[in-house]
């Protein structure tokens, strides 16, 4: 069986994790994954410790493979989060939404494996000094939070300026996308959209649909003007933003219509006032699988694209 840095430094089978999206990425899907032979990450989100702590229990009690959880750096709760991972001792921490240069003493104190998301070469290189495991280079084609280059650009170019492995995201739904990563230079993958319609996803089931029914061009970024852009699905929300970002308005009143739409789309099924994130490969999502069936599926594509390009060189 083939192995590489990320299934040795992860102990998984397949190089395949499983994005930390919040109000998404609950213990029951992070357990399915990580069951599957992927990594499954619990996003901490906005959330509280002790609403985090149950949702690694979930994953504890009713598994022994590694899993992740992702600490979503704009949180008022990172300090209690980042106490917990250390008590709890959770294999994997991801991060995202910031540079998490200065927790790194904490969360080196015990075995976890720490694997940042990163928009650009000079955050990359500088956590690459601080000693990080991995890195996660997401391209603007993902959902949520995102960066300014693409996945095709900023993946060869963290490969070429660091050491430690590197593990793609934004775009990749499919073995193509797997292969094409690979190709990049890229020794993983992550991939959030797809595991959104995984079965054991507890999103409500509106926005699942939504990612079903959406086509290639209907994912937008708005918030580019707060400096926190965000790719969701189109809506009257996001008609909403736009139109106050047209009108010039501030950052505050921007950030006050997005507070809490995570959670209307996700929990409560708002999928016209709530946002919807969701990756521009949204579109390739056709329908509701279970976590294993996915992953099994885009392994077995990826050993499809392997011995069919178009092209022998
Ligand atoms: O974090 C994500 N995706 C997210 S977080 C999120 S919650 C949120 N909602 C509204 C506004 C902002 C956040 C929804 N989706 N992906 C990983 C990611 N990290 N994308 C981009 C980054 C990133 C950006 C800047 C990582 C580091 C960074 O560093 C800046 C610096 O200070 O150097």
């Amino acid at each position: 069986m083939s192995r590489n840095r990320i299934t040795d430094i992860l102990n998984i089978k397949y190089p395949i994790l499983q994005g930390g999206m919040a109000w998404v990425s609950t213990g029951e899907l992070a357990l399915a994954v990580s069951e599957a032979g992927g990594l499954g990450i619990i996003a901490a989100g906005n959330a509280p410790a002790d609403v985090l702590q149950y949702e690694i229990k979930k994953v504890k009690d009713n598994s022994d493979k590694p899993f992740g959880v992702n600490i979503m750096l704009l949180s008022p709760y990172v300090d209690e989060i980042i106490d917990l991972l250390l008590k709890e001792k959770v294999p994997v921490v991801t991060t995202g939404a910031g540079n998490p240069g200065k927790y790194m003493d904490r969360l080196k104190e015990g075995d976890t494996k720490v694997i940042p998301v990163v928009p650009s070469v000079a955050l990359a290189k500088r956590l690459e000094r601080q000693k990080v495991d991995a890195l996660i280079a997401e391209g603007t084609e993902a959902g949520g939070h995102i960066g300014e280059l693409t996945t095709m650009t900023l993946v060869p170019q963290i490969v070429d300026a660091v050491d430690i492995p590197v593990i793609a995201a934004g775009g990749v739904i499919d073995g193509r996308g797997l292969v094409a990563a690979f190709a990049l230079g890229a020794e993983g993958v992550q991939i959030g959209t797809r595991f959104v319609c995984a079965k054991e996803c507890e999103v409500h089931s509106n926005y699942k649909e939504a990612i079903i029914k959406a086509k290639d061009r209907d994912t937008v970024v708005s918030g580019r003007s707060t400096g926190h852009p965000v790719r969701s699905i189109k809506n009257k929300l996001n008609n909403k933003l736009q139109q106050l970002e047209k009108e010039g308005a501030g950052t505050e009143e921007i950030e006050e219509l997005g507070s809490g739409k995570m959670a209307l789309a996700a929990k409560d099924g708002d999928i016209e006032m709530g946002s919807v994130m969701a990756g521009q490969v949204a579109s390739m999502v056709k329908e509701e699988k279970s976590a294993s069936e996915i992953i099994e599926e885009i392994v077995q594509g990826a050993k499809e694209v392997q011995n069919n390009l178009k092209f022998k060189f």
